[in-house]
């Protein structure tokens, strides 16, 4: 392991035992609650946590809000892959390694398991430990609904399952996945220059950032789904294929898709040079987006 893959999933190990204490401990019901923890404990690169972190990081964000928001995008992840596995949807029955949660319980039950993570997220941004004040945690919940909702990973799903009778142009597939994977990485990068309450410049210097390594993030996801090893990345793979669904690489093919993320990912390194030596770790964590094998 490199040392940035050390780091990464060190920081896993940290979060996670930060954002299972943020569950409530009032069980309504043994069930639910067991899903909720069983969903999280299956594990995940918590990517989205770990540059909202390290973007804050470069902000003198304090620590426990840092993580707070980080535990609020995380959330919203959470519930978009409960779903996204539904038989209504992707019809997953392996998620992270194991079952999913529909699987491992029941249909109704996951469909509340999304619903309460997806709540609980913008109940812990409203609350006064993310910022004492309240106008900054009001501009948190605003993107974070934004980067969730119709005009965000809601509209991008919607259009996704919707591809799959059509014939998309690339121009086409690249607003649907910008929707999809990006508005979720948007927030990731944007939540720190918020928290510290920074100006325009640098919320869309790190939004255009954002949308670059969100994208070659849904490149290499694409490349792994035909080139992957299902023993390391935990789900089933090769079902865009079968679907005859269109992807990134369907699209331009594996050598040319692996050579739009690189560029991609060398675009979005080159906008965070302007953060010096504080974005050093920000720089090795972004590469880590196409050098992943899961
Ligand atoms: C159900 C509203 C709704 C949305 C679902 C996230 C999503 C939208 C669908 C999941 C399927 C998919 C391939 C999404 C693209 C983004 C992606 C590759 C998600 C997986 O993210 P990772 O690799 O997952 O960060 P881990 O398990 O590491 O957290």
């Amino acid at each position: 392991m490199s040392r940035i893959e050390k780091f990464i999933s060190k920081f896993a190990i940290e979060f996670d035992y930060f954002f299972l204490k943020l569950l409530p401990t009032k069980k309504y019901s043994q069930k639910l609650h067991d899903a909720m923890k069983y969903s999280i404990k299956v594990g995940g690169k918590r990517l989205r946590p770990l540059f909202l972190i390290e973007i804050s990081k470069i902000f003198n964000v304090k620590k426990i809000m840092a993580f707070r928001a980080a535990a609020a995008i995380e959330l919203i992840h959470c519930y978009s892959l409960v779903h996204d596995d539904l038989p209504s949807m992707d019809d997953d029955s392996m998620r992270r390694g194991h079952p999913t949660c529909h699987i491992k319980y029941d249909e109704a039950t996951a469909i509340l398991v999304g619903d309460a993570f997806l709540t609980l997220a913008f109940e812990i941004l409203s609350q006064e430990k993310t910022h004492p004040d309240a106008e900054i945690r009001c501009k948190l919940i605003h993107e974070l609904s934004r980067s969730s909702g119709l005009s965000g990973m809601v509209g991008g799903q919607k259009l996704d399952l919707e591809a799959e009778s059509k014939n998309l142009k690339l121009s086409e597939i690249m607003n649907l996945q910008k929707l999809k994977t990006g508005e979720l990485f948007r927030f990731s990068c944007v939540a720190g220059s918020i928290l510290a309450k920074k100006g325009l410049n640098d919320f869309e210097n790190l939004e255009n950032y954002a949308y670059k390594l969100g994208l070659a993030f849904q490149i290499q996801d694409d490349l792994l789904d035909v080139t992957g090893d299902e023993s390391k990345t935990g789900k089933k793979l090769k079902k865009d294929l079968k679907r005859g669904k269109q992807t990134f690489v369907s699209f331009m093919g594996v050598k040319k898709a692996k050579e739009s993320a690189e560029q991609l990912i060398e675009e979005a390194l080159d906008i965070i040079s302007k953060y010096g030596d504080d974005g050093e770790n920000l720089k090795q964590i972004t590469k880590i987006i196409i050098n992943r094998s899961s």
